[in-house]
């Protein structure tokens, strides 16, 4: 049974950011869910994939030197521990995975035609098709079996998990290897991220909760490591039950337990997961509403998908920011979706004469700090909401 938690309010599409200045904009209520058979937390409305994952998706994974990393490390790992002939990647994004590895070994299915287009001008085989049962088929026939299946950040965006599942299924060989990573929703709970919630991420995921999608299929978790990328995210190793030959890793366990710990199996957590994120709210407007009364000049840093939640959320539209900046070029001169905040395309002479930094991208804080060490040194301050909302800087 699904049990409603949290109310984000009406959401705008967190990626569409508008070409000029709009009052009235489509939304989508947001409400999160807590199900209490699969432990699976998820949002009420479903907007139609084509609506968000188009011609024109302006997220690229390796904008931040950060996750360009984080994907070399990974490919490094899949060399030495697998060494997959064929390695197939389910929402390959702007390649930031798979260029670390031999072009005739890929095969990158991306449902963008625009993040498509550039693996493969790269050279990436690349198949510009949502993922489903239809193209697993297909796959399958052409292919045979493939020995590893690669997808971060992009299940938990695809409605239908049944199918999901049931295609890596399907082409998966029988002592194949399927690696996935997505936000945590434990560590999501403990830093009150509640901007990890947006129409896009249909789920976020907890290893109990994959556990038990994944007993509906020949497929076990095999072992889980924890990445402190996306604010903290879980890589989940997983096999074909029938296959023996792999051992369960303790790491498994370990997660599991730490995740009843802190009770990701009782609705009760859900609820006061709910209260932390009103008083988060309520504590960010105060720190803005007392700033804008001093007159300091405001800006967002990272006119991210997480950041349209927050200021949707908590109402803070182009009376309380100057502007929003961000590296990625298909974000520049756009407008934060839902308030009519302009986003300027990154340069740090942007950041001369302004106050406060507001994180949007607070997942790459590290990053952002070591960027600004002048904004920094001149006395500039950052405000965050994680996990409580407060003025640092360092
Ligand atoms: P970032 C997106 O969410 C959408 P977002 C998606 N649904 C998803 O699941 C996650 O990614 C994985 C910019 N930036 O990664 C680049 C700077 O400008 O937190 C990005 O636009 N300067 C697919 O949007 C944004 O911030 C910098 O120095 O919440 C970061 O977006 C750095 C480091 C980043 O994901």
């Amino acid at each position: 049974m699904n049990k409603f938690f949290l109310d984000l309010g009406n959401q705008p599409l967190a990626n569409n950011y508008l070409n000029k200045f709009k009052f009235k904009q489509v939304k989508y209520k947001l409400k999160l869910y807590y199900n209490t058979k699969t432990k699976l937390v998820s949002i009420s409305k479903r907007i139609p994939s084509k609506k968000m994952f188009n011609n024109k998706y302006p997220y690229k994974s390796s904008m931040s030197q950060t996750m360009r990393k984080s994907f070399h490390n990974l490919s490094i790992e899949i060399k030495k521990r697998f060494n997959p002939k064929l390695l197939l990647e389910i929402g390959s994004n702007d390649g930031a995975l798979l260029t670390n590895f031999n072009k005739k070994r890929i095969i990158a299915v991306e449902p963008c035609s625009n993040l498509a287009n550039i693996t493969r001008k790269a050279g990436y085989t690349t198949i510009n098709r949502y993922w489903n049962i239809a193209l697993a088929k297909q796959i399958k026939k052409k292919y045979k079996n493939i020995d590893l299946i690669y997808s971060a950040n992009t299940l938990t965006h695809i409605s239908n998990l049944n199918d999901v599942f049931r295609s890596i299924e399907k082409v998966l060989s029988l002592d194949g290897i399927l690696i996935i990573e997505d936000p945590s929703l434990l560590e999501c709970i403990k830093k009150i991220s509640y901007d990890q919630f947006y129409n896009e991420h249909i789920y976020v995921f907890s290893a109990l909760s994959v556990q038990n999608i994944l007993k509906n299929f020949n497929l076990e978790i095999f072992d889980i490591k924890n990445l402190p990328t996306h604010g903290g995210s879980l890589r989940y190793y997983i096999k074909k039950k029938s296959n023996k030959k792999i051992k369960i890793n303790a790491s498994v366990k370990k997660q599991i337990k730490n995740e009843i710990k802190f009770n990701l199996d009782k609705f009760a957590a859900y609820k006061k997961f709910a209260v932390s994120t009103i008083n988060s709210k309520n504590n960010l407007i105060n720190i803005f509403s007392k700033l804008k009364l001093l007159k300091k000049r405001i800006i967002g840093y990272g006119a991210t998908a997480k950041a349209t939640t927050i200021l949707n959320f908590c109402n803070l539209d182009h009376n309380f920011f100057d502007f929003f900046v961000d590296t990625t070029p298909g974000k520049s001169n756009k407008f934060m979706p839902g308030k009519n905040i302009k986003i300027l395309r990154y340069n740090q002479k942007l950041l001369k004469s302004i106050d406060y930094i507001f994180l949007g991208a607070w997942n790459f804080k590290k990053e952002i700090f070591n960027k600004e060490k002048n904004f920094i040194k001149r006395g500039g301050k950052f405000i965050t909401h994680v996990p409580f909302p407060r003025i640092i800087n360092k």
